[in-house]
């Protein structure tokens, strides 16, 4: 075990100066009884891949790409087991799960009691957001890990060095992170040990139980979506599961930057990255901010504004290939230090595979399925298993994606000047519905629907809501987050325009109505055109949607031409049936705003007089 005196020398050897931080590492190289401790920063990758390599922890995938591997029951982030806590009661939402500080806080602590002998306690000092910003202090954190991966993790999603904490004294989360057994968690079970613990209050995250994603970097989902939204709360500004991109009509010269929250895995990463500016006659040109979260805020002059607080992506692999998304394959490129985790993998080639990445390999030989079984024992009824896990994922660092905005690092982040939602939904929601009014587009973020997906366990093709697609990581009630939206955006001299899209509408045989992906700017830009005034769509109870000549329609190919009256209807009896079902979904919240009631109404009204 290290003695504090080895931990002061490790965390000087370092450069690390903040007395707070200091003894925050003290304090939990003693409880977890750790065998050694190592400071780290982003200048430290190249020497802890090479470590994970020589132990085998990572594969070489390629020239400067790696692979991984998670326990076969740790693939998704697990939000059954995961608590916000504080000492108030009256932050108990619908969704947070939330527990008293006082009950859940000795539980984990004991989980991790002496979980660190024999091990090295990675301290990982970082920032969730562009350095400078005006809201860095609550941006800054120090994540304690036992595992290398997830610092090299960490070092391509998160801001890493010594140099963004020495400076905050006390305001910087405490974050600890220990995987435990994986074997041996009774996962699934009445007794599962895991615990993935927010102390929102105490800006405190104890996480134990898991090597995965947002399980266990820390800077990502549990600061940069529910500690973060806490503080917002309570300090003026809003922090969601939004992606953040800018569209510029190179006529024009306009630029207008969308943020929107989609739920996980129904295509945030895959929107931001790869609208096809050329599909357009190269009159657009679109760049990419963030794909996951936003941090928005309004700023002195009024204006609204947002940054993504991350460095880097960890987005899907399922799908994602040169046609549905090519800014995606570019930025996992030899060199680009990409990690690929829980994908298919050759290991005589060092190749890597995932369903939809194209063809399968015919010539199985040295692929592994991402429990690392080999494909060719498989028996033939096993053959037509998936390879990839569905969730499985690419981590590459912002700085890799091709179409990055030049001024993704600016502190100010960037005028925000429309907030869109998107759900997974088979039928009902048109390609898009415009909605100017900021209580009905608060309102429509609170109704966001989406069938479940592999993100998060749970049953596939089961719809459920996910207001603003913050429901894993809603950290306080819904009525209160509802009257914060309001208070917030209401300040903005301008406001945003809001609106619906749905990617996902499919026909009677199952597929698709709507090409999406690439194809997915064109909504986007007549949106923007709607908020200029250069178009007036259709008025409708639940918004403005395109007429059809309205839409730039050259090159969309003949099936979606074909179906586009479809996207861009209203079925008013299904309508009035959803009006049912919301009516119930806002009934579970607490102090819901008058306003949204009103909203509410408003739609069921227009919907009867249809
Ligand atoms: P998280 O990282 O979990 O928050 O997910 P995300 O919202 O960033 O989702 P992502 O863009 O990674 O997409 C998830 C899945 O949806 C992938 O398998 C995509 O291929 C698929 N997808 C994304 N956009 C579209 C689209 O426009 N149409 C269709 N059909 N599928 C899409
Ligand atoms: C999500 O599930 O919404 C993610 C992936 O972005 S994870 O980081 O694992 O939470
Ligand atoms: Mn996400």
């Amino acid at each position: 075990m290290t003695t504090t005196a080895d931990v002061d020398q490790a965390l000087e050897a370092a450069g690390l100066t903040n007395e707070s931080v200091a003894q925050f590492v003290r304090q939990w190289a003693e409880h977890t009884g750790a065998e050694r401790i190592e400071v780290v920063s982003a200048a430290d990758d190249a020497r802890l891949v090479q470590e994970a390599l020589e132990a085998g922890e990572l594969k070489p995938a390629g020239e400067g790409m790696y692979y991984s591997r998670s326990f076969s029951k740790d693939t998704a982030r697990s939000e059954e087991r995961t608590i916000v806590a504080t000492s108030d009661e009256a932050d108990r939402g619908q969704y947070n799960n939330w527990k008293p500080a006082s009950e859940v806080r000795p539980v984990v602590e004991g989980h991790m009691k002496d979980a660190l002998a024999g091990k090295t306690m990675y301290v990982i000092p970082y920032l969730m957001a562009p350095k400078g910003s005006a809201l860095a202090k609550f941006a800054a954190g120090v994540e304690l890990t036992d595992n290398r991966n997830v610092v090299m993790q960490m070092i391509r999603m998160a801001r890493v060095g010594v140099e963004y904490i020495n400076d905050m004294g006390d305001d910087f989360v405490r974050a600890v992170h220990v995987t435990g057994d994986l074997e041996n968690l009774k996962q699934g079970t009445p007794d599962d040990m895991r615990n993935f613990v927010t102390v929102a209050d105490e800006r405190t995250i104890l996480h134990f139980g898991s090597s995965y994603g947002g399980n266990a970097l820390l800077g990502k989902i549990a600061h940069g979506l529910r500690q973060g939204s806490y503080d917002g709360w309570k300090n003026g500004f809003l922090v969601e599961q939004f992606m953040l991109l800018g569209i510029t009509d190179k006529q024009t010269g306009k630029k207008y930057n969308i943020a929107g929250g989609f739920p996980s895995a129904s295509g945030k990463t895959n929107l931001a990255m790869t609208l096809a500016p050329d599909a357009l006659g190269d009159r657009y040109y679109v760049e990419f901010y963030g794909d996951d979260i936003a941090w928005i805020w309004v700023d002195e002059d009024g204006v609204l504004r947002g940054f993504n607080p991350e460095n880097g992506v960890f987005g899907v692999a399922k799908d994602t290939n040169e046609k549905t998304n090519p800014t995606a394959i570019e930025s996992i490129q030899p060199g680009s230090g990409a990690i690929f985790t829980n994908v298919a993998y050759n290991e005589k080639t060092g190749d890597v595979w995932w369903e939809g990445r194209g063809e399968r390999p015919s010539d199985l030989d040295g692929w592994l399925d991402w429990k690392g079984e080999r494909i060719a024992d498989r028996s033939e009824d096993e053959m037509d298993a998936p390879w990839a896990h569905p969730n499985s994922r690419f981590t590459t660092v912002l700085s890799q994606v091709p179409n990055v905005a030049d001024d993704y690092e600016d502190p100010r982040g960037v005028e925000i000047h429309g907030i869109i939602f998107g759900g997974r939904t088979r039928d009902r929601e048109p390609l898009i519905r415009a909605i100017d009014d900021l209580a009905e587009g608060v309102y429509d973020g609170l109704t966001l629907g989406a069938e479940a997906t592999a993100a998060a366990d749970g049953k596939e093709g089961v719809l459920r809501y996910d207001p603003m697609s913050m429901r894993p990581f809603m950290s306080y009630g819904e009525g209160a987050y509802a009257q914060h939206w309001l208070d917030v955006v209401g300040q903005a001299k301008n406001q945003p325009v809001f609106a619906h899209v749905n990617w996902f509408q499919r026909g009677e045989d199952g597929r698709f109505l709507w090409p999406g992906y690439r194809e997915n700017l064109r909504p986007l830009v007549w949106l923007m055109q709607y908020r200029a005034g250069e178009v007036t769509g259709q008025r409708t109870p639940v918004g403005v949607i395109p007429t059809r000549d309205e839409l730039l329609l050259e090159g969309l190919d003949e099936q979606a031409l074909a179906d586009l009256d479809t996207v861009l209807t209203i079925d008013k009896a299904r309508w009035q049936e959803e009006m049912g079902y919301r009516e119930e979904h806002l009934q579970q919240f607490h102090d819901l705003p008058e306003q949204i009631w009103q909203a509410h109404r408003r739609v069921a009204k227009d919907l009867e007089d249809l």
